[in-house]
């Protein structure tokens, strides 16, 4: 099979590369390891910036995300028994919208249908070759029998996890990491949310958040050890937890119930550098993890594949080669400044086991400082809405 752009991985990345290209008039094919169903069960990221939004409007797959998803206009900072609502919509003009990434991955999956565009899922031993070559392919296995793209380019859009990443030469790759010593103990309800807007909460017991999918279905974290199994955390020993670490009205309002998911992801930090190698590209979690403190994985994963697909029309349409060989250092900009805004709400936020009271003070001191500072609060305001693409 022949294709000009192989993509590896149909999570948001790749499905949205997908259909960016194919507006550009740029044919693909996409490799999935996974079945379309399990791509789908994975609850991760809820909250979309309003470029990821517009990217979805660019290529028609925004419909429904405007018909369901909810617009916040402000989050809420609760510590030291009171909550503290920052509008981020007055410092900035801008909003966020909760819209479940699963809904995200649908509605790609639905445009790339009605596209008529090949994804071929249950792809077995993906492998990306001579991408330092002008002939690069991408070798896979389906249903026992062996498989070829050859291609101009290929996309590595396939997780922290993935072939590409670990495709490249060591030592033509830089690694960057920190791994927090926590997880983040996530639970889904069909209740109501205890609020209209996220609440991030500082408490001594543990970081805790209040987020949602729907007014109808919750979603919420506790922080917890990185030694915790799920076995150990029975429904109400959650919501338990939970209310302890909530303000007082919060956790009197809170209305629990059964949960539908319940899973608990350990957080890191993690670049790698350069995004480009040859005709190989890395973009999303291929290339970077931050913790979903700052809500910003998945629209990392946007705007990456947004340049990446601008950088490839400029090289059909332009025959100019300036876009591919600026991808890494334009996409790694904006990385670099939101894994270090990640970075920074996860360390006021969560209690690290060696902060000791010197360091707790001086979380609620940051946390003070930024709900009566106008200038403190527009920061986190305009990294926390996205900053611009
Ligand atoms: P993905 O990992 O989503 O997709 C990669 C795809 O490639 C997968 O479908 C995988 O099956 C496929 N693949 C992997 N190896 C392959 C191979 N060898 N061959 C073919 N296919 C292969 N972000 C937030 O903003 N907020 C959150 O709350 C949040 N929660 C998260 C919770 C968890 C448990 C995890 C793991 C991540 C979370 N994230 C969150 C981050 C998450 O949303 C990612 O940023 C987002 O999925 C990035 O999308 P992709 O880059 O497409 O990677
Ligand atoms: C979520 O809704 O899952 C969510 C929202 C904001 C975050 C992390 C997760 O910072």
């Amino acid at each position: 099979m022949r294709s000009k752009v192989a993509i590896i991985g149909a999570g948001p990345a790749g499905l949205l590369l997908g259909q960016l290209l194919h507006a550009c008039g740029i044919d693909n094919v996409i490799l999935e390891r996974q079945t379309a169903d399990y791509v789908l069960g994975r609850i991760r990221a809820g909250l979309l910036e309003e470029g990821t939004v517009g990217l979805l409007d660019e290529v028609g797959a925004g419909q429904r995300a405007h018909r369901e998803g909810l617009i916040h206009h402000g989050l809420e900072l609760a510590f030291g028994g009171a909550r503290h609502r920052i509008d981020m919509h007055a410092a900035t003009g801008k909003t966020v919208m909760i819209y479940g990434q699963t809904e995200v991955t649908l509605d790609l999956m639905n445009a790339r249908q009605q596209a008529g565009l090949t994804t071929i899922y249950q792809a077995a031993d993906v492998q990306p070759h001579d991408f330092d070559t002008d002939h690069p392919r991408v070798s896979y296995v389906k249903d026992g029998k062996a498989g070829e793209i050859t291609c101009d380019f290929i996309a590595g859009c396939d997780g922290f996890h993935g072939v590409s990443r670990a495709s490249v030469p060591a030592q033509a790759i830089k690694m960057f990491e920190r791994v927090y010593p926590f997880g983040w103990l996530g639970i889904l309800s069909d209740t109501p949310p205890v609020s209209h807007e996220l609440i991030y909460n500082n408490h001594e017991r543990g970081f805790a958040l209040c987020t949602m999918r729907s007014m109808h279905r919750s979603r919420y974290y506790v922080q917890c050890s990185l030694d915790d199994h799920i076995d150990q955390w029975p429904d109400e020993r959650f919501w338990d937890e939970l209310k302890r670490r909530l303000d007082q009205k919060a956790a009197d309002e809170l209305i629990t119930g059964p949960s539908i998911e319940k899973s608990i992801a350990p957080l890191r930090s993690f670049v790698a550098e350069p995004m480009r190698f040859g005709r190989m590209f890395l973009a999303g979690d291929a290339s970077h993890i931050v913790p979903p403190t700052g809500a910003k994985g998945l629209n990392l994963a946007a705007s990456d594949v947004h340049y990446l697909s601008q950088a490839l029309r400029e090289y059909y349409d332009e025959k100019s080669s300036a876009g591919i060989d600026n991808y890494s250092a334009r996409a790694l900009a904006r990385v670099w400044k939101a894994v270090r805004f990640s970075w920074w709400m996860t360390s006021m936020l969560h209690k690290f086991p060696d902060q000791g009271e010197f360091g707790a003070r001086i979380q609620l001191a940051e946390l003070d400082y930024l709900v009566s500072s106008k200038a403190a609060s527009t920061s986190l305001s305009e990294n926390y809405v996205g900053l611009p693409l």
